[in-house]
């Protein structure tokens, strides 16, 4: 049977980020994508001109619908707004999603420096997500802010990442994807923490300004190759050579900052 994964995120109507960008990367790698709305933006490449949350009940009831009804193998989460809207998802989660592997992309700002999340979401974040939660995959500013420590080098990285599952009280269950897409004089280096042990990912920065959804395409490559039955460490290795891909192939949209490619291909075998 084809997999099933679930993004439960905001709608980005020019298709590059959030669950418009989901849903291309689920299907672009053989997953069959289904996508719960937590808020709707206004925005193209040139930014975000207006962000409006739904009732919390309607994210939930959307959630509950697809987990009912489809044999879902992943979740992830992205943009979702408020605090009030992350107690209802994960109290949702914790009666339907059967513990199937639960992503968290913590989107805090847009790359044009739009709020998607208001500032007690962090704290909600931690106190009813990451509980339930297989990994989650903050940049540098979003690791800042969820281990309050400065986050610009790869030792920082490690610490950042150790802090984060050691303050959700899982050191040794939560896995921390830290992504270094923004370290200075660096490659793209990534660190992951997973079962006590970092595990680097790196490649060559590529340099380009369309690099709009980078992070919500990353991790919903992960969630699918999840769903398709990789282990942690291996999803990540494959994501990551599609986001290279993505990225260095991207389509030149928009007079801002424009979309990845999501008919990237990696060497990710189809089925
Ligand atoms: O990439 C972060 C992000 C997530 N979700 C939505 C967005 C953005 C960035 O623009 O618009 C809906």
């Amino acid at each position: 049977m084809i997999p099933v994964a679930l993004t439960i995120a905001g709608s980005d109507p020019s298709g590059g980020a959030g669950i418009q960008a989901d849903l291309k990367t689920f299907h672009q790698l053989q997953v069959y994508g289904a996508a719960a709305i937590s808020l709707i933006t206004v925005q193209n490449t040139r930014g975000v001109s207006r962000v409006e949350t739904l009732d919390p009940a309607l994210i939930s009831e959307q959630v509950a619908a697809v987990l009912e009804d489809l044999p879902t193998r992943a979740i992830k989460t992205g943009a979702l707004g408020s605090a009030a809207i992350i107690e209802s998802i994960a109290r949702t989660l914790e009666r339907k999603s059967r513990g199937c592997p639960l992503v968290i992309d913590p989107v805090m700002i847009s790359t044009s420096g739009a709020l998607l999340a208001e500032n007690s979401a962090v704290s909600a974040l931690e106190r009813f997500l990451l509980p339930m939660a297989t990994l989650i995959t903050p940049n540098l500013e979003e690791a800042t802010r969820l281990s309050d420590l400065s986050v610009k080098t790869p030792d920082q990285m490690r610490q950042a990442a150790t802090r984060i599952a050691g303050a959700a009280g899982r050191e040794d269950t939560l896995s921390v994807l830290i992504k270094g897409g923004h370290l200075e004089n660096e490659d793209a280096l990534d660190i992951l923490f997973h079962r006590g042990v970092f595990t680097e990912f790196r490649s060559c920065r590529i340099s380009t300004g369309h690099t709009h959804g980078t992070g919500c395409t990353y991790s919903a490559a992960i969630t699918a190759l999840l769903a398709r039955g990789f282990d942690l460490p291996e999803a990540v290795r494959r994501a990551k050579r599609f986001i290279d891909e993505a990225i260095r192939t991207n389509p030149g949209l928009g007079s801002g900052a424009g979309p990845l490619n999501h008919w990237a291909v990696s060497g990710i075998d189809p089925g």
